[in-house]
């Protein structure tokens, strides 16, 4: 259904980058799952539950938009089994964009499933759940780059 899009990625934990992303998907799109798709390789800060959580409490004033997280697997699955047409992802310059062009052709052949990019925020480019836990966990003031329902179980979870 191309009036569906998935939205996929870690959210370890979800930031104002991707909440910026996912508000003007919503505005796009009829509906907007947020897929949250577990590393098991990367030992993760939250659990894909505690994740899909902070992103449902994030998101909820966007009625269209919902939260799901998903085993291991190819994003075009993930997108064939909720019947979503369209992967939208928020680009924050060259090094998303070589990282992405290749899966975006990949998915395309694999699944006929189209890649949309928007232009991340340019004041929210350097956002990335990774710094942002490292300079939260030295104490830096985050409460900016993250949604207020994230501030506290993030500080709590990196022992602050
Ligand atoms: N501004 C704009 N966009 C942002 C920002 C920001 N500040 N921060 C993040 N984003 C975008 C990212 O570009 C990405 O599109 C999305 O938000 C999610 O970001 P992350 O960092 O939470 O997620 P990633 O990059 O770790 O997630 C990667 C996936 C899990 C989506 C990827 O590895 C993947 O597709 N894996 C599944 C296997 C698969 O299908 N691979 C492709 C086969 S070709």
């Amino acid at each position: 259904d191309p009036r569906r899009c998935v939205c996929p990625g870690s959210y370890d934990p979800i930031t104002m980058g991707h909440l910026d992303v996912i508000t003007r998907a919503a505005s796009i799109f009829e509906e907007v799952i947020v897929a949250v798709l577990f590393n098991p390789a990367k030992q993760g800060t939250f659990t894909p539950d505690e994740r899909v959580a902070l992103i449902s409490e994030s998101t909820g004033h966007l009625p269209n938009v919902r939260a799901q997280a998903f085993e291991p697997q190819l994003v075009v699955d993930v997108c064939r089994s909720v019947d979503a047409g369209i992967l939208l992802k928020g680009l924050r310059g060259v090094t998303d964009f070589e990282y992405e062009w290749p899966m975006a052709l990949m998915n395309a052949e694999m699944a006929g499933v189209e890649t949309l990019f928007l232009p991340g925020d340019p004041a929210m480019q350097h956002y990335s759940s990774s710094l942002i836990r490292l300079i939260a966990s030295n104490g830096a003031d985050v409460s900016a780059m993250v949604p207020s329902p994230v501030l506290r179980p993030l500080l709590h979870r990196l022992g602050r």
